[in-house]
């Protein structure tokens, strides 16, 4: 079994070279920016935008399939630098396997023994961070465009059973050529059929940053670079899936590396990986404060507390007057009728604040003074958004309670719940 799945691999890379395309984007020889992390008509459902310096290790395990070889060979090399996770091929690194070429340093969002391919050396824990079924899933990032190396952000099921193993190559970016691939293949799953699809980038994707994304429902998966689409397959994976982020040397199918000294290490470069739930107007949709950006009038401050907050944190806006205010960007992905609740820290040292949305005030002001902290919520009545996209939710300060001793707010999240009144 394991045989034959090597030498299936290689057969099918060889196939889909066959089917290609050139894609004639416009000359660019810059950095693709940075989408805005709310998207018009997606709800963000996760996302690393690696601009620590440790990995999120509730997200990603640093480690490359490791129940096929030892630890040790399956272990991530791995720093940040610039915002970016770099992925690293090193020069001393151990290969994957023993008598075999092959280097990798990858993260998974999920492991599980027999996860991808039948090799095995140990028995592995089954751990699923995160493996969402369908949504939008973006990656920007620079490869290594050299022989014998591929970059890849791709998928696989998270088997469950054993045919969830369809895998989604969304960016697979080999040799030295500006090659990459788009695949679906169908592994043990016999409900898909494999589907290939190789083009050839008009940009060098080792030189500049750009954006690799798939969008993926219950019948289509469908590849975009640089928000751009490039392919649509009509077949989808039913089944949740694990996403990775690999580096690879001589793999096998993509020529022999240059390892001289000089050229390590290899680098595989991700500014972020974001994760987005399509939205529509049923479901209700929080957003955490502390991840909204966010806007003070002049001369006050805000911090990130976290306190048990929802998220894992609260916005304390420094507000000292009437007047201060916070103004947070707030996407609505779906036209429709809503509540906006507001998710607030009570303290003795709160003011009053009024919620205005676009200019029109909604819902009472909010008397955010407690004589002891507490996480509370108001609610506004039904508001219809008509137009979906970014809007500006201002709370100001209009006063204070007369027992509080400050102007200041604490602001957990906002939360839009659908509602039926018209
Ligand atoms: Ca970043
Ligand atoms: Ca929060």
């Amino acid at each position: 079994m394991k045989k034959v799945k090597r030498f299936f691999v290689l057969f099918l890379t060889a196939s889909l070279l066959l089917l290609k395309g050139v894609w004639m984007s416009p000359v660019s020889a810059a950095d693709v920016p940075a989408n805005p992390l709310q998207k018009e008509g997606w709800i963000l459902d996760r996302h690393d935008e690696f601009n620590g310096t440790s990995l999120d290790t509730s997200l990603w395990i640093p480690s490359y399939l490791s129940y096929r070889t030892t630890e040790e060979r399956a272990a991530a090399r791995y720093t940040f630098r610039d915002g970016c996770l770099v992925l690293r091929i090193d020069r001393e690194q151990p290969t994957y396997y023993p008598g075999n070429a092959m280097k990798v340093s990858s993260i998974q969002t999920g492991q599980r023994d027999y996860l991808h391919k039948d090799d095995f050396n140990h028995s592995t824990p089954t751990k699923m961070n995160y493996t969402p079924k369908y949504g939008y899933f973006e990656i920007r990032a620079k490869t290594v465009n050299q022989t014998g190396y591929h970059c890849a952000f791709w998928t696989t099921g998270v088997r469950d059973t054993p045919t969830q193993e369809g895998e989604i190559d969304i960016m697979e970016q080999f040799g030295n050529a500006r090659r990459n691939n788009f695949n679906l293949i169908k592994w043990d799953d016999p409900n898909l059929t494999d589907n290939g699809y190789a083009v050839t980038f008009s940009f060098d994707p080792s030189a500049e940053f750009h954006i690799y994304a798939l969008e993926w429902d219950g019948t289509s998966i469908k590849f975009y670079v640089d928000n751009v689409l490039m392919r649509t397959v009509n077949q989808s994976p039913n089944y949740a899936a694990v996403f990775y982020l690999s580096i690879y040397e001589n793999s096998g199918w993509t020529g022999t590396a240059d390892t001289s000294s000089s050229l390590y290490p290899r680098e595989f470069i991700i500014d972020y990986f974001r994760a987005y739930k399509k939205a529509d107007s049923s479901s209700t949709i929080k957003y955490e404060a502390e991840n909204l950006s966010r806007t003070l009038s002049s001369g006050i401050t805000s911090d990130v507390w976290n306190d048990g907050a929802s998220g894992g944190g609260w916005v304390k806006v420094n507000s000292n007057s009437v007047g201060d205010y916070v103004d947070f960007t707030v996407n609505v992905p779906a036209a429709g009728n809503y509540k906006v609740v507001t998710g607030y820290r009570s303290a003795p040292t709160r003011g009053i604040a009024q919620l205005s949305i676009g200019g029109t005030n909604h819902g009472s002001p909010i008397d955010m003074y407690q004589s002891s902290a507490t996480f509370k919520e108001a609610t506004t009545g039904n508001l219809y958004f008509g137009i979906v996209g970014n809007k500006t939710f201002r709370y100001r300060i209009t006063g204070k309670n007369s027992n509080s001793s400050g102007y200041d707010m604490g602001i957990d999240y906002i939360k839009l719940v659908p509602s039926d009144a018209s």
